[in-house]
């Protein structure tokens, strides 16, 4: 079956994470993704947690599926020739290196545009223009300067960072939807065009109900969905970090379930969604609540949300979190498993719809990996193993027209 982005070639320039996780998604999607990596090295992510000596780590295999990768040292004469040759024969450009770096190399935008004006070159940053444009940028410090980790944890203790990578992954998602969108411009344009995904950009985006309620602090002083309020705390000018409170209209938190004592997991997101409030008083034996003018509208709730919760999970502790999923879920009550990684890997359901995927790794055997969380009907799927260390590099330079000759004369000169 065909691809939704067959025919598209991509010269992937990335590495780490942000870049990586995008030039994946278009892979997925059915582009040829040739990921030029630095004679010798490669990507620093190829060694990196190692947890299976001499072979490529988790870390590099789980962001490059669907790959071919070439060497190329892109600071010698010979290896800009190579690139230039890359340039004019592929369609996008993909690169997130430090800023600067590209242009230092010799390939500016108007020195790419030269060399093929259909190319959409395609750039993850850690800051856009401004104070911080010049800085390098990983994970964690996009997750506190997006806004993301001031506004996560309990207002008691310090700024927390998220397991959700948001600033890497979530950035190299922005950047593949710029990047599709920027091919079917071209379609009419005929033009190439530059792509910016900053990762600060990309997380705000992600916390775009917390700049939402910045704005609803500033013009009521109070948020009555955030703990603080049911606490009776006072709130600051700036929006606090609001534990486990839900994000959206409708309150919700984390409670113990059966074995919360001894299993970190044993919890359940449990939501007090007004429209099955009634069934909510009869699942935990509170109908009295159910006309008690106290409780029985949303408004007269928000002041005693976390006495609501602490009764109900006096109900949830009394069973484990999937047997507290199907009882409310009977009713309708929105609610969710806290599922620990374990779980999630032994999933059925989702290896079954290639969410969670077994690869097998000439080196490492068979790992598991997440695979594409995008379902197209007529695009599907299939992942197939990162590649190795410039696995592809003479079949994509005899591809690009390099002779056997010359790709020798390139090996001698360590080029490739
Ligand atoms: N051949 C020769 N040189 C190469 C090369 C190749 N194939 N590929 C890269 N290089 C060179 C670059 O040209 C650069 O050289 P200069 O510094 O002389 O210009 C050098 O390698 C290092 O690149 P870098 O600065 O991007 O790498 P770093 O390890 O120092 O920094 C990172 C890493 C991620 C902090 C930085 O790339 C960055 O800020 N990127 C943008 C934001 C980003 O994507 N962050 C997410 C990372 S995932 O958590």
């Amino acid at each position: 079956m065909s691809k939704a982005l067959d025919g598209v070639r991509i010269l992937d320039f990335t590495h780490v994470q942000s870049g990586p996780t995008c030039t994946q998604l278009l892979a997925w999607f059915g582009a040829d993704v040739i990921k030029v990596e630095r004679a010798g090295e490669g990507d620093a992510t190829r060694g990196q947690l190692r947890d299976v000596p001499d072979a490529d780590s988790l870390y590099f295999t789980m962001l490059n599926h669907n790959k071919r990768s070439i060497t190329l040292d892109t600071k010698k004469q010979a290896g800009k020739e190579v690139l230039e040759t890359l340039i004019k024969q592929c369609d996008v450009l993909v690169e997130n290196f430090a800023p600067g770096a590209l242009d230092r190399m010799g390939f500016t935008w108007e020195r790419i545009q030269e060399l093929n004006p259909r190319m959409v070159v395609a750039s993850v940053k850690g800051f856009g223009p401004g104070p911080y444009e010049d800085c390098k940028v990983y994970e964690n410090v996009a997750q506190c300067a997006g806004g993301s980790a001031s506004t996560t944890g309990f207002d008691d203790g310090p700024p927390l960072v998220t397991g959700a990578q948001i600033g890497d992954s979530g950035t190299g998602l922005h950047l593949a939807l710029g990047i599709v969108t920027a091919l079917y411009q071209r379609n009419s344009t005929g033009r190439g065009q530059k792509v910016l995904t900053a990762m600060q950009d990309a997380v705000l985006n992600l916390c775009r109900v917390k700049l939402r309620d910045q704005q609803r602090l500033e013009h009521t002083g109070v948020m009555e969905e955030y703990p603080q309020f049911s606490d009776g705390r006072k709130f600051g000018d700036a929006v606090p970090r609001a534990g486990n409170a839900s994000g959206g209209g409708q309150p919700g938190w984390i409670l113990k379930c059966k074995g919360w004592e001894s299993d970190p997991n044993a919890y359940i997101y449990f939501i007090a969604q007004a429209p099955v409030w009634k069934s909510i008083c009869q699942v935990i034996g509170r109908e009295e609540w159910i006309t008690d003018p106290d409780y029985a509208t949303p408004r007269a709730r928000l002041p005693r949300l976390m006495t609501i919760f602490a009764t109900v999970e006096e109900w949830t502790k009394t069973m484990t979190k999937f047997e507290a999923m199907d009882i409310l879920n009977k009713y309708d009550i929105p609610c969710g498993p806290i599922l620990s990684m374990k779980e999630i890997a032994e999933e059925p359901s989702l290896r079954k719809t290639g969410t969670v995927v077994e690869v097998d790794h000439p080196k490492r055997g068979k790992y598991l990996t997440v695979g594409n969380p995008i379902k197209l009907s007529d695009s599907p799927t299939e992942v197939t193993r990162s590649p190795l260390l410039g696995e592809h590099t003479e079949e994509v330079l005899t591809q690009l027209g390099y002779s056997e000759q010359q790709i020798a004369a390139l090996r001698e000169e360590r080029v490739i």
